[in-house]
């Protein structure tokens, strides 16, 4: 068989072949031990010198020019084969979900979006950060100074030290997100920072990891008093009640001065608590006029900025109103505990069509 005849030959296997295991064939009965090409190749050593230096030049260029097919082959089967797969697999993410699914929306999940709704109701936008935070925006921008008992190592989560000495964080409250859009804006700032926390501490009822939500509203003019009516009826939409008795009581934070813990009324019947009934008080937040080092910490004149911020546990909340006794169950995944406590997908809270 000639060159020209053998080249053919190859070229037109390659071209047939429809898949890598192919492909590989053709190489190996071409190129490989005992393939065509190296047959010829093993010939040359009983030609003449001269013979072998014209035969041996034409079928490297041969090998050259197959070796150049079969890659290109190959290369074109592997992205078709890619393109398969890829077709295979594709989902399209802009489907609802099943509702007849089994899955359910976490109750952690469900309050979230409910406070969202009700404090952008009230005008309020939703600001995050990152979990992931240092000691200035965590804590020194906080008013929270280094020998303050919050920056204890049993406290926080610390990671291991940078070779520069820098030492980053978990964040402990959301507060580094009220910082951050300090930071990065002007004053009107009327914000809720809802996301999780971290602290190293665990039993009844605490858990390493927790939701919190805080909010700050700062202009030039705002009062306890605006805070009060927010709050109040930020409770009222939340806990879907006509009417709750608020409690503020003076107390004290880092962060704001004067600071207040605000109480709401609550009354048991048959081991279930009715907000907004009775003569008992339960903690749900903590609140206070902004602290003016916080404000200049946040890039803000405190002689010509004022405001306030309240902060309050998200799961503490969630238990509070669906009636959850176990703040670990939470953090457990269990399915049947789940199915009980979780909320339809395509319920979605919203003020108009009800929270709940
Ligand atoms: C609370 C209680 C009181 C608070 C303060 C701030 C900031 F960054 F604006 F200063 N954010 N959140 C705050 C105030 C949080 O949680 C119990």
């Amino acid at each position: 068989m000639s060159l020209e005849t053998l080249e053919q030959d190859i070229l037109a296997q390659v071209s047939a072949a429809s898949d890598e295991a192919a492909i590989e064939a053709v190489r190996v009965a071409a190129l490989g031990k005992k393939g065509a090409i190296s047959e010829r190749m093993k010939s040359l050593g009983s030609m003449s010198p001269d013979e072998r230096r014209e035969a041996g030049a034409a079928l490297n260029l041969l090998k050259d020019r197959v070796s150049e097919a079969l890659g290109v082959r190959k290369a074109a089967l592997q992205e078709a084969a890619l393109e398969v797969r890829l077709a295979g697999e594709k989902i399209d993410v802009t489907l609802p979900v099943r509702p007849q699914g089994t899955g359910t929306v976490h109750p952690v999940s469900q309050v979230w979006e409910e406070v969202v709704q009700v404090f952008g109701d009230l005008g309020f936008a939703v600001a995050e950060g990152p979990h992931i935070e240092d000691d200035f925006h965590n804590f020194d921008a906080l008013n929270i100074p280094p020998e303050h008992p919050a920056r204890q190592e049993h406290d926080t989560f610390f990671f291991n030290e940078k070779p520069d000495g820098a030492r980053m964080l978990l964040r402990t409250h959301t507060s580094p997100v009220q910082i951050r859009t300090m930071l990065a804006s002007k004053p009107p700032v009327r914000i809720i920072a809802p996301g999780r926390t971290f602290r190293c501490d665990s039993d009844m009822t605490h858990t390493p990891m927790f939701n919190q939500i805080e909010g700050l509203m700062l202009d030039e003019t705002t009062t306890l008093a605006n805070l009060k009516w927010v709050l109040t009826e930020f409770c009222k939409a939340f806990f879907e009640v006509d009417d709750v008795k608020m409690r503020f009581r003076a107390s004290h934070f880092p962060f704001t001065e004067p600071s207040m813990e605000v109480d709401i009324n609550y009354a048991r019947e048959g081991g279930q608590l009715k907000i907004g009934q009775g003569d008992k008080w339960l903690e749900i937040l903590g609140s206070g006029m902004v602290h003016p080092n916080v404000i200049r910490a946040g890039g803000m004149d405190p002689d010509k900025v004022q405001g306030w911020a309240f902060g309050m546990g998200l799961d503490r909340i969630a238990m509070l109103k669906y009636g959850i006794p176990d703040l670990r169950a939470f953090f457990e995944a269990d399915l049947r505990w789940l199915r009980h406590y979780g909320f339809r997908a395509l319920q979605v809270p919203t003020l108009a069509g009800g929270l709940s």
